[in-house]
């Protein structure tokens, strides 16, 4: 009994360390108070410059004025006159602008500080002055995200949802901001990693336990945990389809535009996008350079990349590089809309076109497309009729366009949902990575009846450490607690 005490003192000092940080990480505070600018730099109707730490009230106090004549108070939008601090200096309290000061009292805040918020007019001049008043008054300049991570530090945000932020500033597309919101309303992907983590902690305490107590806990079946393993890396293949899906969700897809000159394809692109973005003209080889501009399909960016006419026989120095750079982008994109003619018909160059495409690019999706459709009675061979003149054809187009975008997507049927839901950041996409190359090395080590159970834990760990990694905290504490939990009361 009395070894097993001490078994069981010497595996909680080996956590203690993570216990602590865990501890300290909950309950810290930072000294300073910071400030900055919230609202993008320019004029505006309005700018905000925001405080946040321990002494936000006593620095705005020190500033603002409120019209009411009541004292500076939380939870509340006051309206007043804010001035240089007349306690520090020599008296000269120059008046800054008139504001809105809405104050937030700790933990009830964005970081979970203590915060103010006065809202300027919006001149970058004035914001200036407000923000070297606020320094003069005590406070630092914020660094980039300071707010953010101060908020993650407070345990405001888990990191998941400090990167949905971020998402969300950067957004291009609804499909983003649907799956950044949801991130940061319901921390549906800490939701999702948390039941991994859960499994993943109950095999670990399993081994653990065994392994550090043999005479109290058996060890447990390495099938039903080679069992437990397998599903668990279905869960994290899913989630690594959905991290490439969210790649698709935040950067879209490119398509290109090919075709040999005068086949229509700026006219093509012209009408996709409904503005006359590229010149169109009856001149062979106009366009010159590649061009491109996004178009929003079902909530995703796509990049329709407008390119030189294909031919052989250019002199031109000019356009022969244009070409060149029409197969750079055959090579960059997704998928590729092949234009022909109609009223002129397929021609050897086309051929030839298509055969290099098939032969260089086999995983690129070709669709052909029969411009001149108005004028022509014939139409290429699997091809859609399209007329950029009467729009005959273009919703054909789009909906080429957004089968790709599915296709895209569609990394696996049965991840729609998590597609919704979920969207990963470039980072956590490799700690699924990870993740999922620790957890074969797990298997490996499971699978071997000679190897000791104990070799298991080492990346086991790392399985959970990733999983960690993607919404920031330390479940160290979580392993310990299952592990006390499997023996009986009173022990
Ligand atoms: N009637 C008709 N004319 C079209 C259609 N599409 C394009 N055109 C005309 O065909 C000519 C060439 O069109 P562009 O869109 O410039 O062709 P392109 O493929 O971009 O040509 P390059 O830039 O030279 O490679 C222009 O005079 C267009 O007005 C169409 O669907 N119907
Ligand atoms: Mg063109």
């Amino acid at each position: 009994m009395c070894a097993f005490a001490l078994k069981l003192l010497r595996s909680i000092t080996k956590c203690l360390p993570q216990l602590l940080s865990g501890l300290m990480m909950s309950s810290h505070l930072f000294d300073s108070t910071i400030v900055a600018l919230a609202t993008p730099p320019g004029t505006g109707a309005v700018a905000v410059v925001r405080l946040s730490g321990p002494s936000a009230w006593a620095i705005a106090a020190k500033l603002f004025a409120p019209t009411s004549g009541e004292a500076f108070s939380p939870w509340q939008a006051q309206h007043g006159v804010l001035h240089t601090d007349n306690t520090s200096d020599d008296g000269n309290d120059a008046l800054l602008d008139e504001v809105l000061a809405l104050s937030f009292k700790a933990p009830k805040s964005f970081t979970g500080e203590d915060v103010v918020e006065f809202h300027l007019h919006g001149s970058p001049y004035i914001a200036q002055r407000v923000l070297a008043a606020c320094v003069a008054a005590g406070a630092t300049m914020a660094g980039k995200g300071e707010f953010s991570q101060r908020a993650f530090i407070n345990g405001r945000l888990d990191l998941s949802q400090a990167e949905s932020i971020l998402e969300l500033l950067n957004a291009s597309g609804d499909k983003v901001l649907d799956a950044a919101t949801n991130n940061l309303r319901h921390q549906t992907l800490a939701t999702h990693i948390n039941g991994l983590c859960e499994t993943l902690i109950h095999i670990q305490s399993q081994i653990v336990a065994s392994v550090d107590f043999p005479d109290e806990v058996d060890e447990p079946d390495r099938h039903s945990l080679l069992k437990e393993l397998e599903n668990l890396d279905t869960r994290l293949q899913a989630l690594e389809a959905s991290a490439q899906a969210s790649q698709v969700i935040r950067g879209g897809i490119r398509v290109a535009l090919l075709g040999r000159p005068n086949a229509g394809k700026s006219s093509l692109f012209n009408r996709l996008l409904a503005s006359e973005r590229a010149i169109v003209t009856d001149i062979a080889g106009t366009t010159r350079d590649t061009v491109e501009e996004p178009l929003m399909i079902e909530g995703i960016p796509v990049t329709l990349v407008d390119t030189a006419g294909l031919r052989h026989d250019t002199v031109d120095a000019v356009e022969s590089i244009g070409i060149d750079r029409s197969w750079q982008a055959a090579k960059g994109a997704y998928a590729a809309l092949y234009l022909v003619d109609s009223s002129q018909g397929l021609s050897d160059d086309d051929n030839a076109a298509l055969a290099t495409l098939a032969k260089d690019y086999p995983q690129l999706p070709v669709q052909i497309v029969s411009t001149h459709a108005d004028i022509a009675d014939t139409t290429i061979p699997n091809s859609m009729a399209v007329s950029s003149v009467t729009g005959q054809g273009i919703a054909d187009v789009v909906a080429v366009l957004s089968q790709w975008v599915q296709q895209a997507m569609a990394t696996g049927a049965q991840q729609e949902t998590l597609q919704q839901q979920l969207c990963l950041s470039q980072r956590q996409h490799q700690c699924v990575i990870i993740a999922r190359v620790a957890l074969a090395q797990t298997v490996e080590a499971l699978a071997n009846p000679l190897s000791p159970l104990d070799l298991a834990t080492v990346p086991l760990t790392d399985v959970l450490r990733q999983l960690d990694a993607m919404v920031g905290r330390d479940t160290t504490e979580d392993v310990l607690t299952a592990v006390f939990s499997q023996f009986c009361v009173g022990k």
